[in-house]
Order: C-alpha cells, then structure tokens, then sequence
C-alpha cells in the first residue's frame, strides 16, 4: 500500500472493501444461503386480465410474473430472454439495494443499456433483507403493459432481522391499475400537443385480476368474457381464530390507492421491508412503490364471505372498486359467493389529513429503531411543478424537466464518456422564500436536462421533496418517491411550504421508519435523509409511470470510482455501441 502511487490507494482500498462486504455477505451466510435461479421468457401475448381482453407483456406467459420467493442473505439469478421481437426490455428490482451489484437494478439509461430483442441478460443479486419487494420493467412504460411481480423474502430463521410479531398464515396482496389502450398509445398522448392524458384506469386489479363491466360503451364486440377464469374474483382463503399475515404492494402506473378488508381491522407492521410500530387501520392507504405487511384476526362469523377491496383516493375516482373474496375455512357457504354486503367504498378520495396521518403513524418498531445521523452534510430542496416545453407537458424539479442520456450513466461515467450527459449539475434548491405553491407557475416553460448530482461517497444527504400547484388552478396531486439503491429515513411531512429554518427542529430523529418509496402530499413537503454508501448511479423519482415519462426524476451518482470492472453485457448503446454486444 505504502508503495502505491498517491491518489491510487484510495479508489483500491473501497474496491477491497467493496470486496470485502461481498464476500463477507457471501461466505459468512454460505452455510445457510441458496442461490435460486429462474429463467424468464419476455413476450407479448394477450390477456384478459380484467376479462377485456389486451397485448400484455408476460413473464413465461404469466402477468403478474412469477412470485419470487427467497430466504434473506440468497442470491437471486434471473435469465431474462427477451421474446418481444420488436421492443427493448429492462427489469428493476424494487426495494433491493444492489449492495456491490450497481449494474443489476435494471434502470434503463441509468444503469444499463436496454436487452435488445432476442438477446438474454442475466441480473444476479443478493436480497440481505427481509420483506415484501416488486420487480417491474423499467424501460419505457413497459410496467404498465404488464411486466411486474412479487419478491417475497423470509426473514433468516433465528437471525437478527426476525419478525417482531407472530402469526399463523400468510396472503400476498398485489395491488394494480390496468388500462385497455396500449402504453405505445398512452405514451404517444403524453408527448403530443395538446396532451392526451392517460386518464383514470379502466379497472383496478388485485393479484392480477379485475372485472370490467362487458355491456359498458366502448368495449369492442368479442372482446371481453366476464366468464373466463383469468378474470375470475380472487378467492383468500382463511382458518377460524388464526391470524393472517397479509402482504399488500402497489405496483399501480397511476392510482393512490386504499385497501380494507371488510369487517377486520389490520394491524400494520411492516413498510418496504422494515417493521413498524404496530398501529390499527380499518383501511390502508398505498402509494405506488410500497409496500405494507398488515395482521389480521380471522374472528369474524365464518359463515358468509367478506370483501377485500381497492378504491382509488387523492384523484377523483372514475374506476369501480376492485374486490376479492375472503373466506373462512369450514364455513358455510361456498367460497366464490359473493358477501351479501355491498363492496367497501373506502375514505373519502379527498380527505387528504386522513391520509397524511396515516403517513405520520409510521415510525420505526421499538425493536427495530436504526437512528439516523443527527444532521446532513448536505440538503438539497427540490420542488416538483408541472411545466411546458414547447408547448408539451412535462414535470420538473427545481425548474429542470428530466430525460434519460442515451448511454447509461454508470457506462458512461466508468469509461469517461464525459459528452454523453450534461455537466452541469442541476440546482440545489429553488426561491423557497418566494415562490408560491397555491398558485399556477407564473412562466411555465421549463428546460429539459440530463444531469445528476454527483455525492459525496459517505456523505449525509437530506432531500426534501415541496409539492406545488400544478398547470390547473387549485391542484396539486400527491407523488409517491421512489429511490433506488438505498433505503431513506422519513424525518417528517408538512402541509404548506417548507421552511429551513424551522422545520428541520420539527424533525423525528428518534424513530423515523426506513423506507424506499415515500408519498409527498397535494401541497406538502416530505423530509428524507440517507447515506450515500453504496457505489453507484441510482434514480430517484416519482412512481407514477407517466410523471417518471414527463420528466419527473432525478438522478445520484456516488462512489462511482469503487465500482469494480462493469459487465460487459450492460453496454452496447449509445457511446458504447461496439461494447458489449
Ligand atoms: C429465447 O426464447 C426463445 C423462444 O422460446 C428461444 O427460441 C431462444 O432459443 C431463447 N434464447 C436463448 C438464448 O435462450
Ligand atoms: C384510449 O382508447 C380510447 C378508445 O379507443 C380512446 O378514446 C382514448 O382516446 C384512448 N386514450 C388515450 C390516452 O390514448
Ligand atoms: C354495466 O353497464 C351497463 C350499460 O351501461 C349497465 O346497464 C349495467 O348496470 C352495468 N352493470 C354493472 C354491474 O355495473
Ligand atoms: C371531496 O369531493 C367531493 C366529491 O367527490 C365533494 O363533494 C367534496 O366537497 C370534496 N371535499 C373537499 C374537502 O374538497
Ligand atoms: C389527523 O390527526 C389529527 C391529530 O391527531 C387529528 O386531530 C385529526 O382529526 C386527524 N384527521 C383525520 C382526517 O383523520
Ligand atoms: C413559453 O414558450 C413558448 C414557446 O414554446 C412561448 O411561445 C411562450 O411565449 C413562452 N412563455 C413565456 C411566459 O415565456
Ligand atoms: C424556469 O426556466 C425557464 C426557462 O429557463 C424560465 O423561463 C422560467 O422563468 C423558470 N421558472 C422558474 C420558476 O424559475
Ligand atoms: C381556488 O381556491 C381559492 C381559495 O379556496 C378560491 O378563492 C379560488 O376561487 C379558487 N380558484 C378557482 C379557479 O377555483
Ligand atoms: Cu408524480
């Protein structure tokens, strides 16, 4: 070391511990880790997932794709053999932070060029945590077409992560909104002047399934079979007196959404993969991107049926409320009877301090309390408005309209191809003292950029988030927050403007929850912090496909130079065309 080159030993001695931790979190749990590999087929096929029938992206033929189930400390393999003959792919792996596999999270752009058609890529990754975490494609709007599913981690048994809290059974819940235009047509909307909105989904699904009324208008003759087993109501089944673990993740383009099961109140206890103090909800409000683990008694009189249901909140709904089944075992009655009680309506769309308490109800569990730093090296304000760029509709961050560089940041940072995104990092923060939320932006045009904030390897960084009105008077909807490669503390929300120099005193220090993916309130802020340790590129942005479309992101780079050798196969696009393929 001592004879190493000044400036050299730095870089290699993150590379050693980068190593390090890997093999640490390789070898010391080889004894009881598996390594699960699945092999995926990518194609289009149709489905009636709501009984209407659609071109879908599946998975082996499966939409949702296949759950994948795995025990805390494994190493997940998935061959991805892209069969969509004409379009690119790419898989991320939401809530899994890619510790030492920066190339795997499988953001087009970001940190991967797209698999072209015919090729196979195969993303290898650790799950180290425990819970409930999505996969979903993350290249155009390719989510939405269909391309998502479960990962479901058992906590190691014995190990430190255990649950603090026990139950008898569990049911994972897969909350989604499905359209019968195709994403090309929905992106083709958004991008043209005057805009085409996607609008309010056709159907809500649960697990994959909803159902469409078939006489509705529009619905095209010999299209929709309200009797096919595809569409057919989910059923979740359960024993008298046990309690019920039940997994609940919203994978939703568009939709807050709220979830009850009728007549039993729910106990949550866990969001994106970290325990919570345990507090009861009649319903529970999710945003895309998260997920919840809720208990419930199976206490109720076995013998009639109850509704799970979905409704859609803080938009004003325009879709039927989705529903399934919960049946007890031995009741009597037969487990497809519909429950002789209408559907839960849920909270009222609007009641948006229902929903901002339920937000501030979720701290971190007494056993499972990860204190934050107490301060921040560094605090970047970003406020999210609704802009114009020649007249086309976008949503920027501190004036800044997001697009992805053709050649993905993490090629191109690692191999010098300084031209291939913009320099210039973007703003830090915006006239916080001035600008005013309730109103309409004064000038709406905004610029577009594919810069990113480059971090300090190590450093402390607070991000809070400060809602807006959008292009309409009176308006500003709530934005679910997604950041890849990390889990952020949730230090606190507001309604109204952020101030600097009080609410930072307002902050939850004590026991703020970990999350992943965190909702910003119609006129609000969001205060986060996180640790920039993970070498990488990753995305930080909003949740909703089409905002995520128009711009609404941002990017983090962070110990880009401990990132060992990249894989081959993540290049071949842009400046690394040659690379690669
Ligand atoms: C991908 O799947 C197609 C269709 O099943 C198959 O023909 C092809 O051989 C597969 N490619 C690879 C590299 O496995
Ligand atoms: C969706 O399809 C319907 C029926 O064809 C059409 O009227 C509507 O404009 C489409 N919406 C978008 C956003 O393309
Ligand atoms: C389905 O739509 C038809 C036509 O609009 C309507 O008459 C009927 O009541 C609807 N059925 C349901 C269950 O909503
Ligand atoms: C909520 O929306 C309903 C209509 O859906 C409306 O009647 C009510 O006034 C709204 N409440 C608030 C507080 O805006
Ligand atoms: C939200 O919580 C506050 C403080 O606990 C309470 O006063 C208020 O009634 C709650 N609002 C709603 C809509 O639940
Ligand atoms: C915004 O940009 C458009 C051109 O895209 C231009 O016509 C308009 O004058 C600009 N508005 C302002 C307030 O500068
Ligand atoms: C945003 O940027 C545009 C174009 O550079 C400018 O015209 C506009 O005034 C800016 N808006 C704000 C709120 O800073
Ligand atoms: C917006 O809300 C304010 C305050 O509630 C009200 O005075 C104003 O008339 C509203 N504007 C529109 C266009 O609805
Ligand atoms: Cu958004």
């Amino acid at each position: 070391m001592a004879n190493s080159p000044p400036g050299t030993w730095r870089p290699l001695l993150c590379c050693l511990f980068l190593f390090l931790f890997l093999s640490l979190s390789t070898t010391a749990l080889a004894a009881r880790t598996t390594t699960r590999r699945h092999e995926w087929e990518i194609s289009y096929q149709l489905k009636s997932l709501d009984c209407v029938r659609k071109l879908s992206i599946t998975i082996n033929g499966q939409t949702p794709g296949p759950t994948i189930l795995a025990v805390q400390g494994d190493t997940i393999v998935v061959r991805v053999n892209n069969s969509l003959v004409t379009e690119n792919v790419a898989i991320h792996w939401h809530g899994i932070r890619q510790h030492g596999t920066p190339w795997a999270d499988g953001t087009e752009g970001i940190t991967q060029c797209p698999i072209l058609p015919g090729d196979v890529f195969t993303y290898t990754f650790v799950v180290d945590r425990p819970g409930m975490y999505m996969y979903h494609g993350h290249y155009g709007m390719q989510r939405s077409a269909g391309l998502n599913g479960l990962i479901v981690v058992a906590a190691m048994p014995g190990g430190l992560d255990a649950e603090p809290f026990a139950y008898d059974g569990e049911h994972n819940v897969l909350l989604n909104d499905w359209w019968h235009n195709s994403t090309y047509e929905q992106a083709a909307g958004l991008a043209s002047v005057p805009i085409r909105w996607v609008g309010e989904p056709h159907s809500l699904l649960i697990n994959g399934r909803g159902r469409f009324n078939c006489s509705a208008a529009g619905v095209e003759e010999g299209s929709c079979d309200a009797g096919l087993p595809e569409c057919a109501t989910p059923v979740f089944a359960v024993v008298p007196g046990k309690t019920y673990r039940f997994r609940i993740a919203s994978i939703t383009s568009l939709s807050a959404l709220n979830f009850e099961i009728e007549g039993h109140p729910m106990t949550v206890v866990e969001a994106d993969g970290h325990y919570v103090k345990p507090f009861v909800v009649k319903n529970l409000n999710i945003y895309s991107g998260e997920t919840y683990s809720v208990l419930m008694k199976a206490d109720q009189d076995p013998n009639r049926n109850y509704w799970l249901a979905s409704n859609v909140v803080s938009r004003k709904p325009a879709t039927p409320t989705a529903t399934a089944i919960l049946s007890y075992y031995g009741g009597h009655t037969s487990p497809r009877r519909a429950p002789p009680t209408p559907p839960p309506s849920g909270p009222l769309w609007n009641d948006t301090m229902y929903r901002f308490n339920q937000s501030v109800a979720t701290v971190a569990h007494l056993a499972d309390v990860e204190p934050p730093p107490r301060t921040a090296d560094r605090t970047i304000l970003l406020l999210n408005t609704q802009n114009k760029i020649d007249g086309h509709i976008k949503w920027a961050l501190n004036n800044v309209s997001f697009t992805l560089p053709h050649t993905p940041y993490l090629v191109a940072m690692k191999s010098g191809h300084l031209g291939a995104y913009d320099q210039r990092p973007p703003p830090e923060t915006y006239a916080h003292q001035s600008y005013d939320i309730y109103t309409k932006p004064t000038n709406p045009n905004t610029t577009a950029s594919d810069g990113l904030y480059r971090l300090r390897f190590g450093s402390v960084v607070d991000v809070v988030l400060q809602n807006a009105n959008m292009l309409d008077d009176n308006k500003s909807e709530t934005q679910p927050w997604h950041l890849h490669g990390h889990d952020f503390w949730v230090l606190g929300y507001g309604i109204g403007r952020f101030d600097p120099a009080v609410h930072p005193g307002t902050y939850n220090l004590k026991d703020p929850v970990l999350k992943n993916t965190v909702a910003l309130h119609p006129y609000g802020w969001t205060a986060l912090r996180f640790k920039a340790d993970n070498p990488g590129v990753w995305a930080f942005h909003c949740h909703i496909e089409s905002h995520f479309f128009m711009g609404m992101g941002i990017v983090f780079e962070e110990g880009i130079e401990s990132v060992p050798e990249l894989p081959k196969e993540i290049m071949g696009c842009g400046e690394t065309k040659g690379a690669g393929h």
